[in-house]
């Protein structure tokens, strides 16, 4: 085995992942932690400062109900992510992190984040449930918070750590390992509770950006399914794995399109100029009853474009010259007024970009787009998994105790495996929660976790031979390199092995062309994806003959390996559901309807870790009363 000095670290309670629902748990568990005398380690495998899906900022807190200014109700949100999830939510986990979310949108302001305000000093919202930052140095902000937290409460951070396993006591996880991402040392940590809140995952399917746009994704390309990745391999029920995100952004850079819609009140069109959500409104009426009410679920909303797009009606394109217009118009009257109005308007139209995808910016900039004279091309990006915005992706957990739901078996945010809990992108059928709702989820899952250390937390108990043999497996790709990379002249050409790059290749063409990707127009069938496992199957085999060079290639080998285990459980799910729900985020063309009455359920799925097998079951949807 590669000779890794092993490091043990021993906690009460640890944080995996440094993103925003990680920094909710820090900040909460740390204050609950340091009352009890108990310890928190955070562990991320970036630095904190810039870590994770806000690493560039962001132009908007996309959740805030306004619950103390009577602007909203947490019922109101619940129905929201209800009709965009086209019925498929977790109620009661979206109606805790409603009633919770404003309170840590507060904190945010406290802590030194700008937030717009208008001449009488209200929140400037971009939508409904959407409030305008200056967000550049969001997450410096949000991280500074927790790093005083934990500081304050006498834990410990572990930055540029890669988590790969879980440990496992039977069905409780007793703690993690990773290794560094700069040295020679691998880490094992020995936790009474652990949370996972390591982020979503993109690059399961290929980009659309390949060859020299490679890495440019709307998703942040350092979250490769960890959360996933761990919560399956420790046992955990995993639910709505079906349920990617598929974004419609500005095309190549990945500019998001909310404040072009909601703020500036954009349309888009087709390149024939027709606007899509008009012209085929009538195809709305096969999407009852979600298609019929307001707001338009953002998977339909991407439908009717990919309708004009296959109708070859395409480039799609956001009319931003047209909505900047119609905003200066009102000053029309006052030349030195709307002279004024319209700088204003350029400067917000390229901050949007600034603050949060800087290089839609530079993109703008290299093919001379200027927004107030030309419009701008959009189109659906290739799928993501991110269960805290459009997506629903993650794993089961437990809800609020003071509900009376069928989804109570342990400490709120708990998964099915004792002691583990999940938080943002890593829990799942909660929808819409954003940078801010991820945060508020954190501070749940964070007090529960600590409760659950004080009234159940047991000494982990570990089998060091067990630890040994997820040591050896995960620096296995760096000993077969060096067994083997002599053998032949050209190292990345080996019959004992292959690359990471090679095996991410193909994990991605295989979910792009058969299991609904950008290439196969997002459509897919059951033959399809049974051909998909079949190659899936193959992989995993060869996910065993991986080689390393390095460190920096052993990190790429383990993430892309993640990867493959978020494919998986997704086109395992997308089998299983007969049926297309989400149409504009897959399309199963051999069962091309919506069907309530089979299928207006969870589709959950178990891979047991102690015998390999997966298990799937439907769960039923429990609606609030009266809501
Ligand atoms: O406009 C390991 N999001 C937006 N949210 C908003 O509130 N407003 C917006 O304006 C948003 N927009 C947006 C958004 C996301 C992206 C990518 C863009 C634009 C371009 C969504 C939020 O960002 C998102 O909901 C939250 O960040 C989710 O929080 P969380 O904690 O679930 O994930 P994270 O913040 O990405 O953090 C993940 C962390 O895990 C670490 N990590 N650590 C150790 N070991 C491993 N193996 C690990 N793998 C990952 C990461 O380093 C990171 O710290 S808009 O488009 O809608
Ligand atoms: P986006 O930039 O697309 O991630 O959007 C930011 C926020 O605005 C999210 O809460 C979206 O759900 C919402 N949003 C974006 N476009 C629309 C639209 N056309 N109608 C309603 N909500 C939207």
């Amino acid at each position: 085995m590669a000779n890794f000095e092993t490091v043990e670290v021993k906690t009460d309670l640890l944080i995996l992942g440094g993103g925003f629902s990680a920094c909710g748990v820090a900040t909460e568990a740390a204050y609950w932690a340091k009352k009890n005398g108990l310890k928190v380690t955070l562990v991320d495998k970036a630095a904190l400062d810039r870590s994770g899906a806000v690493a560039m900022g962001l132009s908007a807190i996309n959740q805030y109900v306004g619950i103390k200014d009577g602007e909203n109700t947490a019922e109101d949100y619940v129905r929201y992510v209800r009709q965009d999830l086209m019925g498929v939510s977790r109620e009661d986990l979206v109606y805790n992190i409603a009633r919770h979310v404003d309170s840590t949108v507060h904190l945010f302001e406290k802590w030194g984040l700008k937030i717009w305000t208008d001449e009488e000093g209200k929140y400037v919202h971009e939508g409904r449930w959407q409030l305008m930052i200056n967000g550049e140095s969001y997450k410096i902000i949000i991280a500074e918070a927790a790093k005083n937290a934990i500081a304050d409460a006498g834990g410990e951070i572990y930055e540029r750590i890669f988590i790969v396993e879980p440990l496992l006591d039977g069905n409780k996880c007793v703690g993690a390992v990773g290794f560094s991402t700069r040295e020679e040392k691998i880490y094992v940590f020995k936790a009474k509770a652990t949370v996972a809140t390591m982020g979503g995952a993109v690059h399961v399917f290929r980009p659309r950006s390949v060859g020299e746009g490679f890495g440019r994704s709307w998703y942040p390309p350092f979250n490769t399914g960890s959360s996933a990745y761990f919560t399956i391999r420790a046992g955990a029920e995993m639910t709505c794995q079906e349920v990617r995100f598929i974004p419609v952004r500005f095309k190549d850079a990945y500019g998001p399109v909310g404040a072009w819609f909601l703020l500036f009140k954009s349309r888009a069109i087709s390149a024939e100029g027709g606007e899509y959500m008009a012209v085929r409104k009538d195809e709305l009426n096969n999407w009852a009853p979600y298609g019929l009410a307001k707001p338009i679920p953002a998977n339909l909303r991407n439908y009717l474009g990919m309708l004009d797009v296959d109708a070859g009606l395409g480039p799609l394109y956001m009319e931003t010259s047209e909505a900047i217009a119609n905003i200066a118009q009102a000053y029309k009257d006052d030349p030195k007024a709307f002279k004024k109005k319209m700088k204003e308007l350029e400067a917000e139209a390229w901050e949007d970009f600034l603050d949060m995808t800087i290089s839609q910016a530079h993109l703008w900039a290299a093919q001379n787009v200027k927004p107030e004279e030309k419009h701008s091309e959009i189109a659906a990006c290739e799928p993501y998994f991110i269960g805290s915005h459009s997506g629903a992706s993650g794993a089961w957990v437990s809800g609020p105790e003071d509900m009376d739901t069928p989804y109570k078996w342990g400490y709120n945010n708990m998964t099915t495996v004792e002691g583990l809990f999940a938080a943002g992108d890593a829990s799942g059928a909660s929808s819409h929660k954003f940078s801010s709702g991820s945060h508020a989820e954190g501070r749940i899952a964070g007090k529960a976790a600590i409760k659950y250390i004080v009234e159940k937390g047991a000494e982990p108990n570990l089998d060091a031979a067990k630890v040994d043999a997820v040591k050896a497996k995960i620096l296995a790709p760096l000993d077969r390199y060096k067994e083997f990379c002599k053998l032949t002249t050209a190292p990345e050409i080996n019959p004992n092995y292959l690359l990471w790059r090679q095996f991410m290749d193909r994990l991605q063409k295989i979910m792009d062309e058969y299991a609904g990707g950008v290439t196969a127009a997002f459509k897919t069938s059951k033959s399809n994806l049974e051909r998909a496992m079949e190659l899936l199957a193959f992989l995993k085999e060869d996910s065993e003959k991986l080689a390393a060079a390095d460190i920096y290639s052993l990190e790429r080998c383990w993430e892309n390996i993640q990867r493959m285990w978020q494919g998986e459980a997704h086109v395992r799910t997308m089998l299983f559901r007969e049926e297309t729900r989400w149409p504009g985020y897959y399309f199963r063309a051999d069962t091309p309807k919506m069907d309530e009455q089979n299928w207006h359920c969870f589709a959950n799925c178990r891979w047991n870790p102690a015998n390999g097998e997966w298990e799937m079951s439907k769960k039923d949807i429990w609606n609030i009363p009266g809501v």
